[in-house]
């Protein structure tokens, strides 16, 4: 599953590098009006490797009205098929963009500078790809979001800044002049977000006085409840806060000021208005612009700073230091050693890999990090980006087995892609713990898991593998001469096993962990961009996807943990319900947003065995979607749905070919074609008319979100679910089994 891009001078025939640069012409002349790269670079590597088709589609002769034909579903979906097909990577995964956040880029770079490797690590194409992407994704007002289609904030721009400056890019570009401008005037690059307060520091542009206190001495906190400050012990937290906050606390504790340069002097004077000498570092601490600004401090926060604040120089020089910054290194080794140096996610990874430089600049461990840095990077015609995960390669491919599957005899035809899949799937499945003590790294187990991305990756997650079960099963009921031998029973029942213990006291499940604390504790959230940030919480997707996988494990092996399955299901089932909000949607934490949630809602509640005939909660899930159809027969939901927690329609009059295919599939789910078939004819119809010629869909607005406020790009999402949505409404709606 790793993809790396290599840089091969010798690659292509002139036409094709003619392509490219077309294609990267026509991104960086749309750039404000369409923010997503389509992944056409990747499309044209793969040219040629279709082995069948195109099947064509002739949409134009689609009825204005009444479902479509069946013959020209089947053509779409083969279409869809045969191209999405020549797609997938030889080990049997889709690679795809998974870019999105702008803030993880400069945190590679000024790690790479700081540590004296940037010109050895990046290749001048690198570097040049790179800046390509910068400049592509700046806003009109000169600004730069937090994510590809956000409006400015002082984070993206300040971090972007000081990274086209390390890179290369001259303090008289015209792009940096307007960027710079955008920042004076919002008073200056000290009105930073707190994670950008913290890289500015590392750079030697920002002071450390400037920043509240991260106190590595929190992991020396007794862990136990009872001892009541136990609660505020970071075992406790989400561990991507735990894990960004690990290493940030070290750096903090050790305050390292690297060699200044003619580039970090000229950086002090271009970020602010003003002389550096003359910035109130100590009210600079909780400035924050108000473009960046989505969770404010409580005020018990700045009260719990300003405290830590003033007993700070004793901490510096105490001997609690040493032991603090020893336990930190211990969990960070521990971390990059389970992780295969790939570690949890962007952003502790480059920090990790700093704290090892840290310690010893000559270390095994920093070397070994090098090359896992290129994991995290993508090439797409918009440049290259660093990527929000080391990829989403078995997230997908375990939704792209069910979504082949749920269509039926079409399946059939594509058996060697489902094969390839089935062997990815289970070469990715986790079948080691983690280095034991488990508790003593407050890690919950993973043997039985699947992971997000890679087995070297490892952290196991909650609906990860759920899905990745679900897909195994799936494949188990079709022809094993065709698609491979099933995994074998003991490995699921090791996945039943993680996925039990996963599920919390009030049913319901969060993503890579047990719920360790409150909510009360997101008080101490400081990130003023990220919500929901502190805790583990329950979520519709994790929950949905438990109770489906345990319902379909269960059909399949009714004897194995039968009561406790059983016993599991009935109260996953009462929280997912009890989640439904009053006008019958749910929330939807990963993706945009509610029809996201929504479709998570419906397929729970059909696996209980509730459909519009008989449940009050399916239909009124039903009533809110339909409420939301658009003209065209769609759905389309903008991202702004996530932030602000309200449906929010996007603008303009198309539709959008994921959230109509997570609205139909919902629909579907909970028997809606039993009464009124109508409105899923249209959504069928929408999604035949958005197809391509090619078999593809087009790149639309983002769709994936986390924490509330960054969206990420899910670039397989638009291949993925409209032929799930087709291939259920083909043999739901129209009955071609
Ligand atoms: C992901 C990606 C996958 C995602 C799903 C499996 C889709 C979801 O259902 C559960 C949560 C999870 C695992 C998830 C959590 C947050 C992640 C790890 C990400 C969105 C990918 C990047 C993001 C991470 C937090 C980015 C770094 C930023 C911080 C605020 C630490």
């Amino acid at each position: 599953g790793r993809q790396v891009w290599v840089w091969d001078p010798q690659a292509g025939t002139p036409e094709e590098r003619a392509r490219v640069e077309e294609l990267r012409a026509k991104f960086a002349e749309s750039r404000l009006e369409q923010k997503h790269s389509a992944d056409e670079l990747l499309r044209l590597q793969c040219e040629g490797r279709r082995k069948v088709g195109p099947f064509s589609v002739d949409a134009a002769r689609l009825p204005a009205s009444g479902p479509p034909p069946a013959d020209t579903v089947a053509a779409a979906l083969r279409n869809a098929m045969s191209f999405y097909e020549s797609l997938q990577a030889d080990d049997g995964h889709w690679p795809g963009d998974y870019g999105g956040p702008m803030f993880l880029m400069p945190g590679m770079v000024i790690t790479l500078y700081t540590t004296g490797v940037l010109d050895s690590v990046l290749s001048p194409q690198h570097k040049a790809e790179m800046v390509r992407y910068l400049r592509n994704h700046q806003n009109a007002d000169g600004g730069y979001g937090l994510h590809i289609e956000g409006t400015s904030t002082m984070f993206g721009t300040a971090l972007t800044y000081v990274t086209l400056r390390i890179l290369g890019v001259g303090p008289d570009d015209e792009q940096l002049e307007a960027a710079r401008a955008w920042m004076h005037a919002r008073s200056g690059a000290h009105w930073i977000t707190s994670w950008g307060k913290f890289w500015l520091a590392v750079l030697g542009v920002y002071s450390w006085e400037g920043l509240n206190p991260m106190p590595p001495e929190m992991w020396l906190l007794p862990y136990s409840a009872w001892t009541g400050i136990g609660w505020l012990h970071p075992g406790r937290f989400w561990c991507h806060c735990r894990m960004v906050y690990l290493p940030m606390s070290y750096v903090y504790r050790r305050r390292p000021t690297f060699k200044a340069t003619p580039l970090t002097e000229a950086l002090r004077q271009e970020l602010y208005p003003m002389p550096y000498s003359e910035i109130d570092w100590n009210k600079a601490r909780n400035a924050c612009a108000k473009e960046d600004l989505y969770y404010p401090h409580p005020l018990i926060q700045d009260v719990l700073w300003w405290s830590l604040y003033q007993v700070e120089p004793l901490l510096l020089g105490s001997r609690l230091r040493k032991a603090a910054l020893a336990e930190c290194m211990k969990h960070i080794h521990y971390e990059d050693e389970n992780t295969r140096y790939v570690d949890i996610g962007p952003v502790n990874k480059v920090l990790n890999m700093l704290c090892c430089w840290l310690e010893d600049p000559d270390s095994e461990a920093f070397k070994r990090h090098i090359p896992r840095l290129f994991d995290y990077l993508w090439v797409a015609e918009d440049g290259m980006k660093m990527q929000g995960y080391n990829g989403s390669q078995l997230w997908d491919t375990a939704f792209a087995v069910q979504a082949y599957a749920s269509t039926g005899s079409l399946a059939r035809e594509f058996t060697a892609c489902l094969r390839a899949a089935h062997d990815y799937l289970e070469k990715s499945q986790v079948v080691e713990e983690a280095q034991q003590p488990l508790e003593e790294y407050y890690r919950h187990i993973s043997k039985g898991a699947w992971p997000f991305s890679t087995r070297d990756h490892g952290w196991p997650i909650s609906d990860c593998s759920s899905e990745g079960l679900k897909a195994a099963l799936t494949l188990a009921q079709m022809d094993s001469k065709l698609v491979g031998t099933p995994i074998s029973a003991g490995r699921l029942f090791d996945c039943v096993n993680v996925i039990l213990s996963y599920q919390n006291g009030d049913g319901g499940w969060a993503t890579y962990e047990n719920k360790r604390s409150f909510e009360l504790l997101e008080i101490i959230n400081p990130s003023e961009t990220f919500g929901e940030i502190v805790v583990d919480y329950n979520h519709v997707e994790c929950s949905s996807a438990c109770i489906t996988a345990l319902t379909a494990f269960r059909a399949r092996y009714p004897e194995h943990r039968a009561e406790e399955i059983g016993k599991s299901l009935k109260r996953g089932l009462k929280y997912l319900k009890s989640i439904q909000r009053p006008d019958g949607s749910w929330y939807g934490n990963w993706g945009v947003c509610f029809t996201y949630g929504t479709w998570f809602g419906c397929t729970a509640l059909a696996a209980a065995g509730d459909g519009v005939a008989n449940s009050q909660h399916a239909k009124a899930a039903c009533a809110f979607l339909l409420g939301k159809q658009r003209a065209d027969g769609g759905w389309g939901e903008s991202y702004l749905s996530c932030q602000d927690k309200v449906y929010s329609q996007l603008e303009g009059d198309k539709s959008h070919a994921v959230n109509t295919a997570w609205a139909l599939l919902a629909l579907l789910e909970v028997g809606y074609h039993e009464v009124d078939r109508k409105p899923l004819d249209a959504a069928a119809r929408c999604l035949i008319q958005l197809q391509e010629a090619s078999g593809d869909w087009p790149q639309q607005h983002i769709s994936g979100v986390f924490n509330r406020n960054c969206m990420i790009t899910y670039a397989n999402y638009r291949n993925i679910f409209p032929i799930w949505a087709l291939g259920e409404y083909r043999t739901k709606v129209l009955g071609q089994h």
